[in-house]
């Protein structure tokens, strides 16, 4: 009985095709960590670290990964383009927020742009999983540091996880990707997504 549950239950998740935002301010690696997970989770090869230039409009990876589909959205990181984000909100089931842990002159900035973010209305219940990314420098600060240093206020009702990674090795990628896909199979975030597009037609 219990295989038969967990089978169905599989199955829909099979078919759900969930979206993913990597924000973060600039610089901190966004694309060069979708580049990798190109290479990680597919045939492509993903363009490597000196190819990659800052992002004006917006990248999408579409992957499988833990037996799911994913769509990761990622956007530039400027002062000037992170007005941009809030338009992707309402359609995400988890942000992916990218720090670059070895920059401490930018923690602060890095900060209160995310907390900007988490006080969206759109991304209520959203899961979040926090990157230190950059470990493969020197100095790099590990994720326990990190989410020290943060000490975020908004994340008490939230799924969240700090985990320290590099773009450039894939350190800790595969872990994070696991957990992500673990989560959104379970939040209420996606329950309600799934609902409102079952009620607009397109389930
Ligand atoms: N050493 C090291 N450098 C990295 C890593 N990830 C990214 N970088 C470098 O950091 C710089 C910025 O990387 P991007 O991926 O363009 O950063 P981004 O967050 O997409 O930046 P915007 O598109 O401007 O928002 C580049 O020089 C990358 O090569 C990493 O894991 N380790
Ligand atoms: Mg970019």
């Amino acid at each position: 009985m219990f295989s038969l549950i967990y089978g169905l239950w599989k199955y829909w998740f099979s078919k759900t095709e969930f979206h993913v935002l990597i924000l973060g301010i600039d610089k901190s690696g966004k694309t060069t960590l979708l580049e990798k997970l190109k290479s990680l989770y597919s045939n492509l090869e993903g363009l490597p670290p000196d190819r990659i230039v800052p992002t004006v409009g917006l990248n999408i990876g579409r992957l499988e990964a833990a037996q799911s589909k994913l769509v990761f959205w990622d956007l530039g990181g400027q002062i000037g383009l992170r007005t941009i984000w809030e338009k992707y909100y309402e359609e995400a089931h988890a942000i992916i927020y990218v720090i670059d842990a070895a920059s401490l002159s930018s923690f602060e900035s890095s900060k209160s742009a995310l907390e900007k973010v988490l006080r969206h209305e759109d991304l209520r219940g959203a899961p979040l999983l926090i990157l230190a990314n950059k470990q493969d420098l020197p100095g790099a600060v590990s994720a326990e540091e990190l989410a020290r240093y943060l000490d975020l206020k908004e994340l008490d009702e939230r799924l969240y996880m700090f985990e320290a990674i590099s773009a450039y090795d894939g350190m800790g990628i595969k872990n994070s990707i696991e957990w992500l896909v673990e989560v959104m199979e379970r939040s209420k975030r996606t329950e309600t997504l799934r609902i409102r597009a079952g009620a607009a037609g397109h389930v």
